[in-house]
């Protein structure tokens, strides 16, 4: 079995310039910097209602990815902009493939129009925080951009909106930002002045790198 994972592993990173479609390393590399799954009231993390709003993220136990509860907050039907933000994290000094991993759902206003929706930002070393562009993502970026003319504050913005009636795993491919000694992430649910729907679930945030590999692989991937 192990023979096996380095082998599809090396001809995958052969036929590709980047390991955007092997994001989840061999488990024998995989080192877990840091892991949330939304079990019980998280450490360090905390919600904010930006620019007046109400807030209503929270530990919910009706919806999960693994365990029995995940973070979720409703899609109000008046204008708000919730966060969810975590805690600061380190990032290790020595990194290689480093990515930020977390599952999600989603029911918002509406299923054909960009209405409601979800971002994440991060901020680096404390600055303040910024959108996590499409770009960095290696699978599930945002869906849509939102529109305007609803007040919605994050009108606009590309981001999660729509109906995603299953739950996905985004990935982050975090080296563009690995000068930042600590990283902080901020999850936003922006609506609008109407109608309201279930919300956003996220659980199971995570982020890890792939450690050095063996000479063998490294024989494959120079070849
Ligand atoms: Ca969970
Ligand atoms: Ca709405």
């Amino acid at each position: 079995m192990k023979n096996h994972l380095i082998c599809a592993l090396s001809v995958s990173i052969l036929t590709s310039p980047s390991y955007a479609e092997d994001f989840n390393c061999p488990s024998q590399t995989t080192a877990v910097y840091y892991e949330q799954n939304f079990e019980s009231n998280p450490t360090g993390w905390v919600i904010e209602g930006l620019n007046g709003s109400e807030v209503t993220w929270g530990i919910n136990a009706s919806d999960s990815y693994t365990g029995v509860s995940s973070a979720h907050a409703d899609a109000l039907p008046y204008v708000s902009d919730q966060a969810l933000i975590s805690p600061v994290i380190n990032m290790p000094t020595t990194q290689q493939q480093l990515t930020l991993h977390f599952w999600h759902k989603y029911f918002f206003e509406t299923e054909n129009n960009q209405i409601d929706g979800g971002i994440l930002e991060v901020s680096m070393d404390g600055s303040p925080f910024i959108q996590v562009f499409s770009v960095y993502f290696l699978a599930n970026s945002y869906t849509g951009q939102l529109e305007t003319g609803f007040n919605n504050p994050l009108s606009n913005y590309y981001a999660w909106t729509n109906h995603q009636s299953y739950w996905v795993e985004s990935v982050v491919n975090l080296d563009p930002f690995i000068n930042a000694q600590s990283l902080q992430f901020r999850f936003r649910l922006g609506t609008d002045t109407s109608i309201g729907t279930e919300g956003w679930y996220i659980d199971d945030f995570k982020i890890q790198s792939c450690l050095e590999l063996d000479p063998i692989f490294e024989n494959s991937f120079d070849n």
